[in-house]
């Protein structure tokens, strides 16, 4: 075994590579960019090597600058991850003339999958099903339409360079074939440089299903078993699950005797998958399965498989590349159970789900254990930037049973809060909830089917989920309060009393809310009894306290109730059990927010889209002029000139993002004359 890895990589996969390591007391070194100084994989290795800026390719592509780290620090191997160079054939072949073990395939096999056509060539060869089509040297499109003619429409045309549905065209009858094979042949050559494309008959109820292989140096292969990553937006896996509903033995028995046909084929070595399409139009059937692609690395959802093998997928890279035979043999190998993977990205289901960048205020993840696994390479306080994929985290799930693992999964995410960033956490609890997901109504149309379902309108807050954020506002008033109280002198003064009560005040407080278009007052009155809360439904008597990990514990009419409340200027979040609803605060002076007094600068009260600008730096101003315009929350707000003054200095430009508290403009300091 290796006493000295890197891992070329950064996020849930990086730290996920070290976990193994250190288990098996191999030292790991990290690589990290300007923008990962302080990431959680930098944190978990045992040295860490800056390699560039925040931009991929001035850093973790850097194939050079990630050897020469490996050379500096002793590494005897690199670790890819999944993405970066993971299926980069340069990269390994570079790796090997410096001496470096590749954690991965041999680059001949990288090239052997590259392209499509010379793939299916080489499977069909193998004895491996592949879709019926044409993928032939010659492109003359009379031809290609003949051929088209031939397979039977529909019929689909993929770039020979495709991915990622890239290049992609579904063609339904003969007089659309020319038009889309432009097209098809059009985007492939600007996405790839390569405009070649091959045909195939078009599965027009297709499930995703794919099988781990894993080979090692001394000719031994195994499969283990499939996964079902049917459920997909835009080629995107959402929830992936092994083994697949409804496989019947004998297919799995064939996909798996093929997959490992295909590695066998190509002198594979390590973990790889065999991407299969199943024709589901009549259930699963044996004889209706085709070779799609080879992913030639570990993928984002092995832990599925890990799940109900029991077996460590990293520790087999290790120990495969290090040069020792496959840990199991076939028959050693055996499915247990069911498992889930949901991933969860900071992405906003209400805007096309667009990826979100932004601090994630709060993340709370369900208790690990047997059953339930998190992946992630963040924390509370780290940040999602735009320079890498969205993800946060990946939650696995295993039951005795597929309804058992379903069950486990919506409590988990039910369990899960995160704020701070737009996520699909609301869609995938959705999902899980959905009668035709128990039901295993799966195939690649499944979301757009549901669509309505899974992207509901934004809830209006309940009574319950009101008073949790008025014991929010009561409670961090009092931590404000607190703190006041403990740096005054009188710390008996009846204004740094940690009480409500107020002298010559009636005894409540009023909160003013902004609920569907409407204002809402919640009165908080303190009585003999406790505080009693006015909530649109009628009065209840509530207790509210901080928990250790920052979330309150309420008790509402002596039904305790607990959640979490994040603040994010006028908006609140309010986290529950499964559910989670924005609250805007009504401010009735929305500018006063944006002006410290004396300071000069006038700072965004939340966060949102600089739309106009209205003055630049030199220009003279009047007290009430209008300064800059931020569009948050679908509402506009103009933001105003405090005072007369001259213009100092404009931080952004019109189509800015700005956070909570950047500040917009300054003004110049007032003459002292
Ligand atoms: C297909 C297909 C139907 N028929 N090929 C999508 C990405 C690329 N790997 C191949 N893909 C497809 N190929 C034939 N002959 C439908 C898809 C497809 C798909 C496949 C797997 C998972 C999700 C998908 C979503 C849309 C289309």
């Amino acid at each position: 075994m290796f006493k000295k890895i890197l891992i070329a990589n950064r996020g849930e996969i990086a730290c996920r590579v070290i976990e193994t390591a250190t288990r098996l007391g191999v030292r790991t070194v990290a690589v990290y960019s300007e923008a990962d100084r302080n990431a959680r994989h930098v944190e978990m290795a045992d040295e860490a090597v800056l390699i560039g800026a925040a931009e991929v390719g001035e850093s973790y592509l850097k194939a050079d600058v990630i050897l020469e780290a490996a050379k500096q620090t002793g590494a005897e191997a690199i670790h890819p991850g999944y993405g970066f160079l993971s299926e980069n054939a340069d990269f390994a072949d570079k790796c090997e003339k410096a001496g470096i073990v590749f954690i991965g395939p041999p680059a001949s096999a990288i090239r052997a999958m590259g392209l499509k056509d010379a793939a299916k060539a080489l499977m069909t060869k193998a004895g491996v099903p592949v879709v019926p089509g044409y993928h032939g040297e010659s492109q003359d499109a009379d031809l290609l339409a003949r051929e088209a003619e031939r397979i039977g429409y529909p019929v689909l045309i993929k770039a020979v360079a495709g991915g990622g549905g890239k290049g992609m065209r579904s063609v339904m009858t003969a007089a659309d074939f020319p038009a889309a094979l432009l097209s098809a042949q059009r985007e492939g050559q600007s996405a790839f440089g390569d405009g070649r494309v091959l045909i195939e008959k078009y599965l027009t109820k297709p499930r995703h299903i794919e099988i781990q292989v894993f080979a090692d140096s001394h000719g031994n292969a195994v499969h283990l078993f499939e996964r079902d990553c049917s459920l997909q937006r835009r080629h995107q896996k959402v929830i992936e699950e092994a083994p697949a509903p409804d496989m019947p033995e004998t297919m799995r028995a064939a996909m798996g005797a093929a997959a490992v046909a295909a590695a066998k084929a190509i002198g594979y070595v390590g973990a790889g998958t065999i991407e299969f399409i199943a024709d589901v139009s009549n259930g699963l059937k044996e004889d209706a399965f085709y070779f799609m692609e080879m992913n030639t690395r570990l993928q984002v959802e092995h832990p599925v498989t890990e799940m109900i093998t029991g077996q460590d997928l990293v520790e087999w890279q290790l120990r495969v590349a290090s040069g020792e035979a496959l840990p199991r043999r076939q028959e050693e190998l055996a499915i247990n159970g069911h498992a889930f993977e949901v991933r969860l990205y900071a992405e906003d289901p209400a805007n096309d789900f667009l990826p979100a960048t932004g601090p994630l205020l709060r993340l709370r993840a369900p208790r690990a254990g047997a059953s339930v696994r998190i992946d992630t390479g963040v924390r509370q306080g780290d940040s999602v930037t735009p320079y890498y994929d969205p993800m946060i985290a990946k939650l696995i799930v295993h039951g005795e049973t597929r309804e058992a693992a379903l069950q486990t999964l919506s409590r988990a995410l039910d369990d899960y809060q995160v704020a701070g960033v737009a996520t699909n956490l609301g869609f995938l609890r959705q999902i899980a909830r959905h009668p035709a997901f128990a039901a295993k109504d799966l195939d690649t149309g499944f979301i757009e089917r549901f669509r309505a379902d899974l992207v509901p309108a934004s809830p209006l807050p309940t009574d319950e989920e009101l008073a949790l954020a008025t014991l929010y506002l009561l409670l961090d008033r009092q931590r404000v309060t607190a703190l006041r109280s403990a740096a005054a002198n009188d710390r008996y003064s009846p204004w740094n009393d940690l009480t409500a009560w107020r002298p010559n005040d009636t005894g409540h407080d009023d909160f003013r809310f902004e609920i569907g278009g409407e204002n809402v007052t919640v009165v908080a009155r303190y009585t003999r009894a406790g505080i009693q809360i006015d909530l649109p439904g009628g009065s209840r008597l509530a207790e509210g306290n901080w928990t250790p990990d920052g979330g309150i514990a309420a008790r509402l009419d002596g039904h305790v109730l607990s959640g979490a409340v994040v603040r994010q200027g006028v908006k609140m979040v309010v986290m529950t059990s499964g559910r989670q609803v924005e609250i805007v605060e009504h401010v009735a002076d929305f500018n006063a927010l944006s002006s410290e007094g004396g300071s000069g600068v006038i700072t965004s009260p939340m966060p949102g889209k600089l739309i106009q600008l209205f003055v630049k730096a030199g220009e003279e101003v009047a007290v009430g002029d209008p300064l800059v315009v931020i569009e948050a929350m679908k509402m506009e707000h103009t933001l105003t000139a405090f005072r007369d003054g001259v213009i100092e200095d404009v931080f952004f430009e019109v189509g800015d993002q700005v956070d909570e508290g950047a500040v917009l403009v300054r003004l110049a300091d007032e003459e002292t004359s």
